[in-house]
């Protein structure tokens, strides 16, 4: 733990990376044995949330007023009366008031956002199988894997994806748009470069990327490095 006062994290205008080192754990109100690990929200400037829930046996936490995504990263949790595994995943409309509660343990990647969308209600509830998704080449890149979690439809206001990078592949141009992102880097290592920093950057860190951060990321390493990312997605600019 002790690291002489050295940290890879960093908190700058317009990103943060935050690395395990770094996190700090915390009960959000109605966790029972299960706790949080909350990596971006409105202090930060983000117009979401995310945040990690770990639960240890006979854990549970309720969902909030907002919509919400979840993705099982390890364990098991039961949600919309599914057990999750790893890699899968469920989508809640607001208002939900899910409790998702695990038997014996369950690690899960959550997102919650206000929904701000074209419809005046938001879709209906769903769960999903990452591995029962179709991957599409980035751009026509082999090499650069994205999976959609959320369904191509604009009744969605925000879209979560998985990239996976062969080693070696790159995003393709430096981006630079209005959508902000959280990332959460699942596997691998790479070099992640956020406004005039380039950060070495590996599994179980996370990123927060404010529209208009400069962004582009390159794997390193062996084996394939691969994140979850959430964008706000099929919004006017006018939206808040
Ligand atoms: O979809 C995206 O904006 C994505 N390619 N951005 C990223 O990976 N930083
Ligand atoms: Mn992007």
């Amino acid at each position: 733990m002790q690291n002489l006062g050295h940290t890879r994290s960093s908190y700058q205008r317009d990103h943060l990376l935050l690395t395990p080192d770094t996190f700090i754990r915390a009960p959000l109100p109605g966790m029972k044995n299960a706790t949080a690990i909350v990596h971006v929200g409105p202090a930060a400037g983000a117009a979401f949330t995310q945040y990690t829930v770990e639960l240890k046996p006979q854990g549970s936490f309720q969902l909030g007023d907002h919509q919400t995504f979840l993705y099982v990263l390890d364990g098991a949790v039961t949600a919309l009366g599914k057990a999750l595994t790893a890699g899968q995943y469920a989508y809640l409309p607001p208002g939900a008031q899910e409790i998702i509660a695990a038997e014996q343990f369950g690690r899960v990647a959550v997102i919650e956002k206000p929904f701000d969308g074209f419809e005046s209600t938001a879709p209906a509830a769903f769960t999903g199988d990452e591995r029962g998704t179709e991957p599409k080449p980035l751009l026509g890149d082999d090499a650069l894997a994205v999976r959609a979690l959320i369904p191509d439809n604009p009744a969605f206001d925000f879209a979560v994806n998985t990239l996976t990078f062969q080693p070696g592949a790159s995003l393709p141009m430096v981006e630079l748009h209005i959508m902000e992102h959280g990332l959460l880097m699942l596997e691998g290592e790479g070099i992640y470069r956020l406004n005039e920093h380039w950060y070495p950057v590996t599994a179980g860190d996370f990123i927060y990327m404010a529209p208009y951060c400069p962004q582009w990321f390159c794997a390193l390493g062996k084996k394939p490095a691969k994140y979850i990312l959430y964008k706000d997605w099929n919004r006017h600019p006018f939206s808040s």
